[in-house]
């Protein structure tokens, strides 16, 4: 790659970063027809008095007659007193990020009390989510809930009940570990041949946190738990869902669930489970049990209401199976994505996220040519275990159709599939567990398509 093909290259942001939440609707509602110009007047509204970007929007990098103004004139930030600090509140982002924002998915249905949020991946940059971008799953709405009234309580085979108050959690020796954290159901509606147009919709039900709290297994000890028959633990949340989930011992054993309060270096997110919620490294989202009052120690799986009705895989053969836990190796382009428009050819960093909850991720391959050829991504560090990793790979698109995908491996050796592989071994009719390989369509307008390749 030589310095010209630098300069002549433009990527062009996630539209999201560019539209206004009504435009945004626009989109979707206008399908097919006039998306592009859409998109492209939207940019150059957003670029709007900015001569250079837009001289490099028609592909032309050298600057206008007479010079940049935005070079040649100093702006009032450089020649008069900035604001002082924000004494008092809480830092927000720059106005011109307002756009970036969580969202519905149009491919799902609307309700009144919404209960699905996604988070933008397509405009997110590393491998952590901020907190006020975690996608969020409610089954019976969220609670701002008083921490100095929140109890948690620990029974079953245990020598002896025990009920802790939030002081009496956070006294005891915490850790703090990265981990991502992804609903059974993401990527759901594309295996039923739905292709939403983003990749905030098509995986942004998984979000990636530094969170901070005491290993279950401490709590457990001072109860006395019985910890060679209790072989299962049964974790209940605190709101109307009564959310009750069975998770094995033996991860709990390994001291990798969490009794968590923390998130990205403050309290959670009264979305996300404020003022205790349960992390399960590796496990399907569920099972995060949010505002987590109680964990009863059993010796048998509980089959509760979340695992004998909801939360089941349909397989080919007409039986369900139950129990998956574990979210298996996945990956997706978060760039060039679906909705987002390449201006022009030339240079572009094609971008991703790799995930998996057997451990780390290995290796990261991606094509441009919807799978006969591969090449090795650079993974960024860190590389940490059931985290988010990102990728990276240099492309200099040539202007012709494209189709780009991303194939992670584990440190278990397990390759994530495609589609036509997947269905070969689950169906069609599964909802949940989705792990197949996304196919980004770049077409020669530049616009970028969510499509299937078998
Ligand atoms: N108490 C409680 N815990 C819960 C839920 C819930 O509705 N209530 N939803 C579960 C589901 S299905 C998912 S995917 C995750 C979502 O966590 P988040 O909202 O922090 O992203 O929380 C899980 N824990
Ligand atoms: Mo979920």
């Amino acid at each position: 790659m030589n310095n010209n093909s630098i300069n002549s290259a433009r990527v062009q942001k996630a539209p999201e970063s560019f539209l206004t939440p009504s435009g945004i609707q626009e989109v979707f509602a206008e399908g097919k027809k006039g998306r592009r110009d859409f998109i492209r007047s939207a940019f150059a509204a957003a670029a709007a008095g900015a001569a250079a970007p837009m001289a490099l929007a028609q592909g032309n990098p050298v600057p206008t007659e007479g010079g940049d103004p935005h070079i040649l004139n100093l702006p009032e930030h450089a020649t008069s007193l900035g604001q002082g600090v924000a004494v008092e509140g809480y830092g927000k982002p720059s106005k011109f990020e307002s756009n970036l924002q969580r969202r519905q998915s149009p491919g799902l249905t609307q309700t009144n009390q919404a209960s699905v949020s996604f988070a933008p991946l397509q405009s997110l940059f590393g491998i952590v989510t901020p907190s006020g971008l975690h996608f969020e799953r409610h089954h019976q709405g969220w609670w701002d809930i008083d921490p100095s009234k929140h109890r948690f309580m620990i029974n079953g085979m245990v020598k002896q009940n025990m009920v802790f108050t939030m002081d009496e959690i956070m006294r005891l020796p915490s850790v703090s570990r990265f981990h991502f954290i992804e609903c059974g159901a993401n990527t759901a509606v594309d295996w039923g041949n739905v292709a939403v147009p983003t990749v905030q919709y098509t995986h942004g039900m998984i979000s990636c946190s530094e969170f901070t709290g005491v290993p279950l297994i401490t709590l457990l000890e001072l109860a006395g738990a019985d910890l060679k028959n209790g072989k299962f633990v049964l974790a209940e949340g605190g709101d109307g869902s009564s959310m009750t989930r069975t998770i094995p011992m033996s991860l709990i054993t390994s001291g990798e669930v969490l009794v968590a309060y923390g998130q990205n270096g403050e309290m959670l997110r009264p979305e996300n489970g404020y003022p205790l919620r349960l992390i399960v490294p590796g496990v399907q989202g569920v099972s995060w049990v949010k505002y987590l009052r109680r964990i009863e120690v059993g010796d048998k799986p509980y089959a509760a209401k979340d695992e004998a009705i909801h939360y089941m895989d349909l397989q080919p053969g007409g039986l369900h199976r139950q129990y998956t836990n574990i979210q298996e190796v996945k990956s997706v382009v978060t760039t060039p994505s679906g909705g987002q428009v390449l201006l022009d050819k030339g240079f572009y960093n094609i971008t991703g996220l790799a995930w998996s909850g057997k451990g780390k991720i290995q290796r990261v391959d991606v094509s441009v040519d919807g799978g006969r050829n591969w090449r090795q991504a650079r993974l960024e560090t860190p590389v940490l275990s059931k985290a988010l990793t990102r990728f990276n790979l240099d492309w200099v698109w040539d202007g012709k159709p494209a189709i780009i995908q991303s194939r992670a491996q584990d440190e278990t050796g397990h390759v994530q599939p495609t589609y036509q592989q997947l269905r070969g071994v689950r169906g069609t009719r599964s909802i949940y567990h989705n792990n197949a390989i996304q196919s980004w369509l770049v077409q020669e307008n530049g616009e970028v398509k969510n499509v299937q390749v078998s």
